[in-house]
């Protein structure tokens, strides 16, 4: 691969709507990435292996719950700082940015929110320091954009519980120590629970032959009659809520990572399109090129917009759903047709792993269908503006 010669574009001036805290922040993730990710992540996307030995380094630069107080292990961050890191990182590799938002807002956020004091101190600060890798089990063989008609289900044994059912197109799976799993109780209330590694009845297949996101573990939940101790449920939220609670989160999270893809898409791009000669001049020169370029940058600045309002809002803990919904809905489509048009500048040195382009492209599949498909977050939108459901 290419060496990393990223250049951040900013063409309204954004960051001086940053504070010094949110530039060193990003900084940090920035210089990593390009340190220890961009050299290695084209090798493991092409072998299907997530690297474990970038865990370390995620933790480091605070990827590992950036918003979840010191005093658990977190970096205490804004919400701000969290979509930066976010953005930095998909700057290098959805799959990589998958592992840290599966690990932020889909595990540490429901034990910090919906936990125990005892279950925040046994599992937040090893989860922060990445000891622990955890995962989020919501969808199902049968059930994806509609969660709530789960059928993992757990029974009140009187000293414990016994969970049944199966997960699938789990993140971080093969590999988590914990996992948050969420399954109905005999009234069918939908409730949290921490599963860990080791429990009989309890395994983890991997997903294989995936085209996209090669470099994060994918894989299964399984439940097989799984004796849960009563200490392991999530004590202080139930019903479809809280798991939702928890992807306002994480959706966050990729409106700002689908920037950083894009971004890394059209840099390359740019530059490609400086140095590349056909006909005698760049091809940059000529007008068809100039147009995919110029549109490219003002999606990139419309969608950091959106983030960086966004960002303030949840700062604010004034941030609807339906905004969040939005944003990702808007900011991973609009990633995606720039990791089409790049690759298109790029003509046939575009589908190479010379470059960091057609693996963004194939990450941002997944990204534009996990977390809410594209077309589940405009239904949130018409609903929210219309005031009329058309899932019911
Ligand atoms: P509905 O009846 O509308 O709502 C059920 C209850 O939840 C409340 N609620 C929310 N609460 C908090 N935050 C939100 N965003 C909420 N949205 C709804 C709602 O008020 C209600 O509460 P109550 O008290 O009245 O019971 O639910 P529904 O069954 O009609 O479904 C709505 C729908 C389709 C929008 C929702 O289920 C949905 O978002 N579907 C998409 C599924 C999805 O996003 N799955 C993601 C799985 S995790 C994942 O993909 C991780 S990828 C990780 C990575 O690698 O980065
Ligand atoms: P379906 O729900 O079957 O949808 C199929 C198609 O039908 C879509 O185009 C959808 O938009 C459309 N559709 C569905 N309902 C409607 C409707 N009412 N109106 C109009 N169109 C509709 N899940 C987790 O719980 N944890 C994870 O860590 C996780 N990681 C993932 C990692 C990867 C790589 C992938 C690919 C998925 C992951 N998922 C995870 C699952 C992901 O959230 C689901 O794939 C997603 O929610 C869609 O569910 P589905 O694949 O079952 O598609």
């Amino acid at each position: 691969m290419k060496p990393d010669l990223f250049e951040a574009p900013d063409y309204y001036n954004l960051d001086d709507l940053l504070t010094e805290e949110h530039k060193l922040v990003r900084t940090a993730a920035r210089d990593w990435v390009k340190r220890d990710v961009s050299p290695i992540i084209e090798e493991a996307a092409q072998k299907a292996e997530f690297p474990k030995k970038i865990i370390k380094g995620l933790a480091e630069i605070g990827a590992f719950g950036p918003y979840i107080p010191e005093e658990y292990g977190g970096a205490g961050l804004d919400q701000i700082s969290y979509g930066l890191i976010m953005q930095e990182i998909e700057r290098g590799d959805s799959g990589v940015r998958s592992t840290a938002s599966v690990q932020s807002s889909l595990v540490m956020y429901p034990i910090y929110k919906f936990g125990s004091e005892a279950q925040r101190k046994k599992f937040l600060p090893k989860l922060a320091s990445g000891e622990f890798i955890g995962c989020f089990g919501l969808t199902e063989p049968d059930h994806g954009s509609n969660p709530g008609g789960m059928v993992t289900n757990f029974k009140n044994k009187g000293d414990h519980y016994l969970l049944n059912g199966a997960k699938m197109w789990i993140s971080n799976a093969p590999f988590a120590d914990v996992a948050v799993v969420w399954a109905k109780d005999e009234s069918g209330r939908i409730h949290g629970l921490l599963v860990e590694r080791g429990m009989e009845g309890f395994s983890t297949p991997t997903t294989h032959n995936k085209w996209s996101l090669r470099a994060s573990a994918t894989g299964e939940l399984i439940f097989d009659n799984v004796k849960i101790p009563k200490e392991n449920l999530l004590p202080n939220k139930s019903g479809l809520g809280a798991p939702l609670m928890c992807l306002d989160s994480a959706r966050f999270g990729i409106a700002w990572g689908a920037i950083g893809a894009a971004m890394d898409c059209y840099d390359t791009a740019l530059r490609y399109a400086k140095e590349r000669h056909q006909f005698g001049k760049p091809i940059g020169a000529f007008q068809l090129q100039q147009k995919k370029l110029a549109e490219m940058i003002t999606e990139i600045t419309k969608a950091q917009l959106l983030a960086w309002r966004l960002g303030s809002l949840r700062n604010e803990d004034k941030a609807t759903s339906s905004q969040i919904s939005m944003a990702k809905r808007n900011n991973v489509e609009m990633a995606l047709k720039i990791a089409r048009e790049s690759r298109q500048i790029l003509g046939g040195m575009g589908i190479t792993g010379e470059y960091s382009i057609m693996r963004h492209m194939m990450n941002l599949e997944s990204v534009v269908t996990y977390e809410g498909t594209h077309d589940i977050h405009l239904l949130i939108t018409g609903m929210d503006i219309t005031g009329l459901n058309a899932f019911k």
